[in-house]
């Protein structure tokens, strides 16, 4: 199933240079990017967004990274894609996160794991709405998707 996901790289991925090399291995997959933009997040977006951590202890702390600098919120679209990029981002803790994950790569600490993946398709169209306006979501026709797809 070709399906999208919401993809954003942190204040901390941003500050440390490391778009380049994240965006690089969507790209090697064979992702399709659908929407991309560089923006700094609201505090009640941000809120909105991590709804499911309201009252934890971590969440003010959460908010306050993630609205403290710029981010790259992201779509992109590939068969299997939401689950798949989970496995390429790492378990949330970059302690547990295996080499050759992006967190297991780049990242040392829960608080400051440079990227955020979608964990279902439902909670991706949520998302996706919460961040982008359906005119900034690009359907386009790449040339080397028979090449990607049978
Ligand atoms: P994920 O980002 O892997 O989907 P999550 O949705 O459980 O993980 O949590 C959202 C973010 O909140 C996570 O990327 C980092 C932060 N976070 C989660 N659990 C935490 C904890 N126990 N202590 C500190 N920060 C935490
Ligand atoms: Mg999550």
């Amino acid at each position: 199933m070709i399906e999208r996901t919401f993809v954003m790289l942190k204040p901390d991925a941003v500050q440390r240079g490391l778009m380049g090399d994240i965006v690089a291995r969507f790209e090697a997959k064979g992702y399709k990017p659908v929407a991309m933009k560089l923006m700094r997040i609201p505090r009640e977006l941000a809120e909105r967004h991590y709804g499911e951590h309201k009252g934890k202890g971590f969440f003010n702390g959460l908010i306050d990274y993630i609205t403290s600098g710029p981010v790259l919120a992201m779509v992109w679209e590939g068969e299997n894609i939401v689950a798949d990029i989970r496995v390429m981002m790492g378990k949330t803790n970059p302690k547990d996160a295996m080499p050759g994950t992006i967190r297991g790569d780049f990242a040392q600490q829960t608080g400051r794991n440079i990227v955020h993946g979608s964990d279902s398709v439902e909670s991706a169209k949520r998302e996706i709405d919460l961040f982008f306006n359906d005119y900034e979501l690009v359907s386009w026709t790449r040339s080397v998707d028979p090449w990607l797809y049978e």
